[in-house]
């Protein structure tokens, strides 16, 4: 805050300090201080002169809180001493990869030791080993899975959208505490002793059999390139070079708040038009919005809502959970199984959106669905696993190959497309903007607020509450109440009956964000804490919601969820139409190939359903 530079490799603004990597160590003055003599070296000359030099000890920035008068030295041959030391010790271990790295111009190691000018020399004593793979990562499953330019990965395979590279590891332990503390999984810990002390799941095991949601997490935080995304980066350089198939991208709610960040600037400044001719440059033949599926997910899951509060026959119970974040959905999968009926069966826009490309689109458009490839543009990792579900996977077949075709046949995060732009020296600041194509692009606020914790929730009410009182509108659009970045949120809402007459129905609703938090609230809506009863709840596993998730951009801005989220806001408020069930798109969906939400069709294209 005062403008000095202190160096850290484990501090992270998502995660409590904890003085791991003593990269901050400082010169603190200490309330003592010795009396070094400068005159005459005689005890008894009469002209001995004193002056007290203060005592100083090297202590670790990020834990030493500050007191007023309090004076530190951040740049004394003693702590300049000190950063070299514990940079030239990692760097003896680090592989000299830096020119292949997913992290290589976005890495705070390679950062600082530019800084401090740390050549490859191992101190003696110190050999330059590698580990190349602990068994948790370089199984062969997860091996074949992170191998971009390798095959992809079969259905029976395991999946995991994240992948380690021990090797880059500096051990600041970023990813193993926002793991355990901030999501509350605790898939990933420290093992062994002193030298060999590392990364690892318990007992080793492949990633997709612990308790890991994909959530990404870990990857966003990594301050190297050793803990990240499984690629698909490559596959779709080669597929965009395929002049037989038809290029397809669509881009989720909250990329585009976060998009500027991979161009050095804050978030916002870059337009989803922009994105859209940058993805159009790059030679994608058609650019879908995400969001136009978000306003379908919500006519589905608000007539499912209803459904569920008017105990039609058939309908699941209450309280109702949202489905469009995978993170939520690995969890109730692995840790609260009985949870599955209360799950919303929508699919979520992702999977809307390659069902409608692949099934809807490319007919009108004779193609064959294997002929398209649809690549969906993601500010998450646990996104690459939800394309590789069987329900989202092998549900189109293609005439012209055997078994099935993916809906989305790659999804890359908003750092990967972020490289692909920087890679082919597209600056999308500078772009024009485009509109995206028609008519899968066409889209109302109510879907940019799916990108921020909460949005899912007042998007859904805001359709909800006119299809269930007969038209009549929300009285305020923006419910403040589940608005920003507190842990758990709620807010009951009176929908009116259609006769007006009568008190109407009040509906429950609660909002969660952060893995952590979820656990806690499951665990008071288990023990009937009457502040946790709800009929409709909507979790996200990342703090913040989609605009915080594990694929966006790397940040160690204490703030950027709030200037993400307030640009969240800033785009439903400049949009003309606010409510999912307006977008002409929609409307025309329904009648052309739908018939109503929650029709027969609608059940084959957009519906899903979970295993245990
Ligand atoms: Fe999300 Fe969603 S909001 S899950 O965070 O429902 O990833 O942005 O694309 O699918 O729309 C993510 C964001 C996103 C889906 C939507
Ligand atoms: Fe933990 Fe999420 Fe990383 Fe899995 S992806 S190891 S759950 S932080």
């Amino acid at each position: 805050a005062a403008g000095a530079f202190v160096p850290t490799l484990c501090a992270h603004p998502s995660i409590p300090a904890r003085a791991t990597c003593r990269i901050c160590l400082v010169e603190l003055e200490t309330d003592h201080g010795v009396k070094e003599v400068v005159g005459p070296a005689s005890a008894t000359d009469a002209r001995r002169v004193t002056k007290l030099v203060p005592v100083t000890k090297l202590v670790p920035a990020c834990v030493t809180p500050v007191k007023e008068g309090c004076r530190i030295h951040t740049h004394s041959p003693d702590v300049l001493s000190n950063v070299r030391f514990v940079l030239q010790l990692l760097r003896a271990k680090h592989p000299n990869t830096c020119q292949t790295c997913d992290a290589d111009g976005n890495c705070t190691f390679q950062d600082l030791l530019y800084r401090y000018q740390v050549e490859d020399v191992a101190p003696p004593g110190v050999r330059r080993t590698f580990t190349h793979h602990h068994e948790w990562d370089g199984g062969a499953s997860i091996a074949a899975a992170s191998d971009s330019q390798g095959p992809m990965p079969s259905e029976e395979d395991p999946f995991n959208a994240i992948t380690f590279d021990p090797d880059k590891c500096v051990k600041c332990g970023r990813c193993v505490a926002i793991c355990q503390r901030i999501q509350g999984v605790g898939a990933i810990g420290f093992v062994g002793r002193g030298v060999d002390e590392h990364v690892s799941t318990t007992r080793g095991l492949p990633l997709d059999r612990t308790k890991c949601i994909e959530c990404g997490q870990c990857a966003a935080v990594c301050p190297t390139g050793a803990m990240r995304e499984r690629h698909e980066l490559f596959q779709v350089i080669d597929a965009l070079e395929d002049q037989s198939r038809v290029k397809v991208a669509a881009v989720a709610p909250s990329v585009r708040v976060a998009m500027s960040e991979e161009f050095g600037l804050p978030p916002g400044r870059v337009s989803m038009g922009q994105i859209v001719a940058g993805l159009k440059l790059l030679g994608f033949d058609y650019v879908f919005d995400t969001n136009f599926s978000a306003d379908l997910t919500i006519m589905e899951e608000g007539t499912e809502l209803l459904s569920r509060l008017r105990k039609d026959p058939g309908a699941g119970p209450l309280p109702m959970f949202t489905s469009c974040c995978p993170g939520w959905i690995n969890l109730v999968e692995k840790n609260y199984p009985e949870l599955i009926p209360h799950l919303s069966s929508c699919k979520s826009p992702q999977g809307m959106m390659g069902a409608l490309i692949k099934n809807v689109w490319a007919p009108r458009l004779e193609r064959d669905p294997a002929d398209v490839v649809s690549v969906s543009v993601m500010p998450c990792t646990a996104k690459k696993g939800e394309a590789h579900r069987p329900a989202d996977r092998g549900a189109t077949y293609s005439s012209k190959i055997d078994g099935p075709v993916p809906n989305n046949d790659y999804v890359l995060t908003t750092r990967e497309i972020g490289r692909l732009f920087r890679l082919r020296k597209i600056a999308l600041p500078a772009l024009d903007a485009q509109v995206p194509d028609d008519p899968l692009g066409e889209s109302t606020g109510a879907a940019v607020l799916f990108g921020a914790t909460g949005g899912v929730m007042e998007a859904a009410l805001r359709t909800a509450y006119e299809l269930a009182s007969g038209g009549q509108e929300l009285p305020k659009m923006e419910m403040s109440d589940i608005r920003g970045l507190q842990g758990v949120k709620s807010s009951r809402v009176c929908i009116p009956n259609p006769d007006g007459k009568g008190p109407g129905a009040v509906v429950r609703v609660g909002v969660v964000h952060g893995t952590a938090e979820t656990r806690a609230l499951l665990e008071r809506m288990k023990l009937g804490d009457p502040a946790a009863q709800f009929d409709f709840v909507e979790v996200m596993a990342c703090r913040g919601g989609c605009i915080g998730g594990g694929g966006q951009s790397k940040s160690d801005d204490a703030l950027v969820l709030q200037k993400r989220m307030a640009h969240v806001y800033n785009l439903d408020e400049k949009s003309e139409l606010r409510k999912s069930h307006d977008n002409p798109s929609i409307q025309k969906l329904y009648e052309s190939e739908l018939g109503r939400p929650g029709s027969a069709r609608s059940h084959a294209l957009l519906h899903t359903h979970y295993s245990d």
